[in-house]
């Protein structure tokens, strides 16, 4: 056992609800709620069967009955934490749990930190680190699509293929420290010729893994979309239009939107987190130069840009100059105010939209919308058909072990390429298998491990 304290925390949302969970995990678990606990059949938890719940009431030191409850024991180690947890089911509210988790915490507990529980879990080696994020990504999940890629991470998916990348390194390792070691046993031909194949197959598979980062990390946290355009050319109207709601001040007086307004839509369960921007322009007015400039950063963080033009007033300088701006972005311009006609000739958008979707609608009268969502949900799905096996990488930490690995593996091809000898190639190929492992949190250093656990919410 690595820890010799028992936690406890309440481990439903704070509020009124039907039920409330306190939560209690510890080599003292059981002896602790014992105390505080009676059974309605009289029984002591020291001698129920482990997966059991039994039917009580929690009493405090007075022997005043503070709560009726349902306890769920369940014995080390077929639990979450691998130690011993008890759940009590309190009815819901503020009031009886906190006043249960206080007489456990007298009885012997000591109150858990923010993500205690699944720190337990992770380093009494019950599951790795992919899948603590895949927890957390569970909980905090914002589409179907998001859930699933969490879930397909807590199974240990991505754990199962990192594995594989790191046996076919060991094996590589260990062919040469062999050869090092027993030179007697050297073939005429060098050895690294052998396995020159296995490791560029390897990059391959590292690289096609790295580009499911994106994808990934967008499906877990929503595309971002920033919505831009001149002034007046109806950002707000869509922003609108596509959440169904009235979210955004719209009116005719261009500079209306001087805050980025933020708001999460789902298509067919792929989250996009939308940015309604300030229209760009020159302006000399303090507060909407403030917006302009938000637009611009928006514009460097989205993963996607949906450009507006209105199509009735035709393509103006403003808007030539914005184009600039969004080079390199993936963008959609989007043609709006079409239900009063269209000036623009087709030369002309021929000539200035040619790097992007183009799609004509009209989000005042929400016209076009189901055509604009279709293509807005293909720009993911494309990604996700490059996910190789399925597999998907979500978040920066995994990805920046990746290209870690890659590097080092890279290093490694390079020196077989110029004739190094193989003891040369043993400290990288280490450092790629180490990278790797990093990804499922191998060889973690604690502070990350710390920092990582307290973004959890509590009783978690
Ligand atoms: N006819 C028509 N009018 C529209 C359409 N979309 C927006 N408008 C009108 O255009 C005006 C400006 O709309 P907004 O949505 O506030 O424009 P915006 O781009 O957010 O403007 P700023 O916030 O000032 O940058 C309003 O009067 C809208 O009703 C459309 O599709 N058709
Ligand atoms: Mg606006």
């Amino acid at each position: 056992m690595l820890f010799d304290d028992t936690i406890a925390a309440i481990s439903t949302p704070i509020g009124v609800g039907g039920i409330g969970i306190i939560r209690i995990s510890g080599s003292d678990t059981i002896s602790i709620v014992d105390k505080v606990f009676r059974a309605a059949n009289k029984k002591s938890l020291l001698n129920i069967p482990s997966h059991t719940i039994t039917y009580g009431h929690i009493v405090n030191a007075a022997g005043n009955v503070l709560d009726e409850v349902l306890v769920m024991l369940m014995r080390a180690p077929k639990t979450f934490t691998r130690e011993d947890v008890i759940e009590i089911n309190c009815h819901g509210g503020p009031v009886p749990l906190n006043a249960v988790l206080m007489e456990v915490i007298k009885a012997g507990a000591r109150l858990a930190d923010q993500g205690d529980f699944t720190k337990r879990a992770f380093l009494n080696g019950r599951i790795d680190l992919a899948q603590v994020e895949a927890i957390m990504d569970i909980i905090e999940s914002k589409t179907e699509l998001s859930l699933a890629q969490a879930v397909e991470q807590l199974e240990g998916k991505l754990s199962r293929q990192i594995k594989a990348y790191q046996d076919i390194l060991l094996q590589i390792i260990a062919r040469i420290e062999v050869s090092i070691d027993y030179p007697e046993y050297d073939m005429d031909e060098p050895i690294t010729s052998d396995f020159q194949q296995e490791l560029s197959d390897l990059l391959e598979n590292l690289n096609l893994l790295l580009e499911t980062a994106d994808t990934g990390k967008m499906i877990r946290e929503g595309v971002k979309t920033a919505i831009i355009g001149r002034p007046n050319v109806g950002k707000s109207s869509l922003l609108n239009a596509l959440l169904e709601e009235n979210k955004a001040i719209v009116t005719d007086i261009p500079g209306t939107t001087r805050d980025v307004v933020e708001a999460y839509l789902n298509i067919e369960g792929v989250p996009f987190l939308l940015l309604d921007t300030a229209g760009i322009r020159e302006t000399e007015d303090i507060v909407e130069k403030i917006g302009v400039e938000r637009s611009k950063t928006s514009i460097e963080e989205a993963d996607l840009v949906l450009f507006l033009i209105d199509t009735h007033a035709g393509i103006t300088d403003q808007d030539i100059e914005l184009l600039d701006q969004v080079r390199g972005k993936k963008v959609f311009y989007i043609l709006n105010k079409a239900d009063l006609g269209s000036v623009i000739p087709q030369e002309i958008i021929e000539s200035y939209l040619s790097n992007g979707e183009i799609i004509s609608l009209s989000a005042k009268q929400h016209e076009g919308l189901p055509l604009l969502k279709q293509v807005m949900k293909n720009f993911i799905a494309e990604g996700k058909g490059k996910v190789s096996g399925g597999v998907t990488l979500s978040n920066r930490r995994q990805k920046e072990s990746l290209i870690n690995a890659i590097t080092s593996l890279e290093k490694v091809i390079e020196a077989i390429t110029i004739g190094l000898p193989e003891d040369c190639l043993a400290i990288d190929l280490h450092d790629s298998y180490g990278h790797l492992g990093m990804i499922v949190g191998e060889a973690l250093k604690d502070e990350i491990i710390s920092e990582l656990f307290s973004r959890f919410c509590l009783g978690k």
